[in-house]
Order: structure tokens, then C-alpha cells, then sequence
């Protein structure tokens, strides 16, 4: 059993699309970030960097106590290791999944993160910033784009690379991009939204929270953090 802290945002979505397409039995501990769970201090035992997602792996594979993983980039990597499925175990093709699943975790995650802050959240908005994180969030669709020009998965066969991607690119509109300037892409995200893991996992989301995470009375959580928040 894995136990998932969890809240419906990009980095959620890629945990549960993953425990949807493996079959492993899993169970859901919402921790609604707008309200400030993540700074509670039995979720900063398991996630101390106060973000989630996070797992607790009750039954680890070497028998011994639980583990705790977080970090989405990291949480996927142990589960595929833990069931041997979405990251090919033959080095060279194993080495292709993870550069594009950090591609992720260090770029398109941060920038269309950025994009979003800057894009949509901000109370001032500041031309400068807004067009460095739409022009780069640009840059890694065309990027990726071109990797899927002549493939159906960023990496070999359906990876944990496609399900960190693909929550990413969701919410293309409010990242100022347009999926038909991105034919390949387009056709890649098309053919993931419809796999019945990924309805279930958005259909979990739905049960869970249907409102924005980020709203007038969370951006006083969410924004303007300091050490002097997670010091304990
Ligand atoms: N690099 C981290 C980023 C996680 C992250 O930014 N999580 C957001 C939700 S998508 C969060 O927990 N935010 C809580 C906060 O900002 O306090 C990962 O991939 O797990």
C-alpha cells in the first residue's frame, strides 16, 4: 500500500497517473496547500521541503520499514524501480527516459511554473518576466515537439517521463501557448489524455478539490515564503 500526500496540481496529477496505470493499491491523503497543510509538521516529516507530492511506502521491497519519497521526479523513479514497469531496465533506454523526465523537473516544470506566477498571479505585471517564462515555456514546446516528430512517447514505450510531461502541458492556455502551433506534441497529448489511467486520475482530482488551488485567500500561503516559515 502506498500512502499518496497529494493535492490536484501538476506534480500531483503525475503520481496518480502513475499509481492509476500500475495497478498498485494506493490511498490518497489530501493536503490542501491552499489551506497550509504542507507546513504541518507531520507532513514536513515525510516532504520537508513543504511542496507536494509525497509517498510513504508502507511495504518496500526489501521487507524493511517504511519509506518516505518525495520530490514527484524521485517518487516516480522508486515506483517504477519498486514494479519494474515505465522505465526500461536495458541502461541505454532506461538513460533516454530519465534525461527527459529531468528535463521536466528542471525545465519545463519550473519555467511553465514561472509562466504561471508571472502570467496569471502576480499583482503587478511585469512585461519582463511574463515574456522570459512565455518565451522559454515556448522554446520547451518546440523542443518537445520535435522529439515526438517521429515517435509516440518521448522515450521508447509509455514512460514515466510522458506522465511527468503531460500534467505540464495541461494547462497550455494559460501558459500562452497554442497546442496547433505544436502538431507532434498535440497528437502525444491528445493520445494521453484519452488512456483510462489518466481519466481516472483526473477524475480522482475532481472528487478531491474543484476550485483553484491559487485564490485571494491562498495567495497569502502560497507566495511570499521564507525560511522563517518551515523553521523548526
Ligand atoms: N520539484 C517539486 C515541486 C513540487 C511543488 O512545487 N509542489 C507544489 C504544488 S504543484 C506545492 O506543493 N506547493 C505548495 C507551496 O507552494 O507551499 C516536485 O516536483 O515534487
Amino acid at each position: 500500500m502506498i500512502d499518496l500526500y497529494y493535492w490536484t496540481t501538476p506534480n500531483g496529477h503525475k503520481v496518480t497517473m502513475f499509481l492509476e496505470e500500475s495497478g498498485l493499491p494506493y490511498r490518497i491523503v489530501p493536503v490542501n496547500i491552499g489551506k497550509g497543510d504542507q507546513f504541518k509538521p507531520e507532513f514536513l516529516a515525510i516532504s520537508p521541503n513543504n511542496r507536494i507530492p509525497a509517498i510513504v511506502d508502507q511495504r518496500p521491497k526489501d521487507g524493511g520499514n517504511p519509506i518516505a519519497v518525495f520530490e514527484s521526479g524521485a517518487i516516480l523513479l522508486y515506483l517504477a524501480e519498486k514494479i519494474g514497469m515505465f522505465l526500461n531496465s536495458d541502461s541505454r533506454r532506461k538513460v533516454e527516459v530519465m534525461q527527459w523526465l529531468f528535463w521536466q523537473m528542471g525545465g519545463l516544470g519550473p519555467m511553465a511554473g514561472q509562466n504561471h506566477h508571472f502570467s496569471q498571479y502576480a499583482p503587478e505585471k511585469i512585461r519582463y518576466a511574463i515574456d522570459r517564462y512565455v518565451n522559454e515555456t515556448n522554446r520547451l514546446y518546440g523542443v518537445l515537439n520535435k522529439r515526438l516528430a517521429d515517435r509516440a512517447f518521448v522515450a521508447g514505450d509509455y514512460s514515466i517521463a510522458d506522465m511527468a510531461i503531460y500534467p505540464w502541458i495541461v494547462p497550455w492556455e494559460r501558459q500562452g501557448q497554442n497546442l496547433d502551433d505544436f502538431p507532434h506534441l498535440k497528437r502525444w497529448f491528445e493520445n494521453i489524455r484519452s488512456r483510462p489511467a489518466t481519466v481516472r486520475a483526473y477524475a480522482k482530482a475532481e472528487a478531491i478539490n474543484t476550485q483553484p488551488t491559487v485564490s485571494a485567500e491562498s495567495k497569502s500561503v502560497l507566495f511570499g515564503q521564507t525560511a522563517a516559515k518551515v523553521a523548526g
